[in-house]
């Protein structure tokens, strides 16, 4: 069942800290009406992204993508909401910022695969697996939300 306290992961690539969308994408977050329970700002090691990205291992492109990931630093967050899980690929856009309609956040701020400026849960399960890779359970602040009643019937 659609539930309020669905989490999704969300990180803001190298790319898109080098090119000071950090901002712009978290306020797109913010404006939608998602709670944000988790961030931070950190280089990423070689270890956490091979193990974030495991299910893409045997693609040709998985090393250059965990170099790319580990070239400078990110922002991880963890975003809360009635479906925020398929919500939030629908603001991602597709992965291939070509296909990426405009309005989506790869349509407005990117153009190539490789440097797609932002990762997104693609399902429930896997959310619940990439937030306890990159987050400790002490980590996710709760904590009531003064707009919650203004989201929400
Ligand atoms: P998404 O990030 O939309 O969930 P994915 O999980 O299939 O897409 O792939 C993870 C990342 O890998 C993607 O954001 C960018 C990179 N990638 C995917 N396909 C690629 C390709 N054909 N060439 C280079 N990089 C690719
Ligand atoms: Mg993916």
């Amino acid at each position: 069942m659609a539930s309020i306290s669905e989490c999704t992961f969300i990180a803001i690539k190298p790319d898109g800290v080098q090119r000071g969308l950090v901002g712009e994408i978290i306020k797109r977050f913010e404006q939608k009406g998602f709670k944000l329970l988790a961030m931070k700002f950190m280089l990423a090691s070689e270890d956490l992204l091979r193990e974030h990205y495991i299910d893409l291992q045997d693609q040709p492109f998985y090393a250059g993508l965990v170099t790319y990931m580990h070239s400078g630093p990110l922002v991880a967050m963890v975003w809360e909401g009635l479906n925020v899980v398929k919500t939030s690929r629908v603001m991602l856009g597709e992965t291939n910022p070509a296909d990426s309609k405009p309005g989506t956040i790869r349509g407005d701020f990117c153009v190539q695969v490789g440097k797609n400026i932002i990762h997104g849960s693609d399902s429930v399960e896997s959310a619940e697996t990439e937030i306890n890779l990159w987050f400790t359970p002490e980590e996710l602040v709760g904590y009531t939300s003064c707009a919650h009643q203004w989201i929400y019937e």
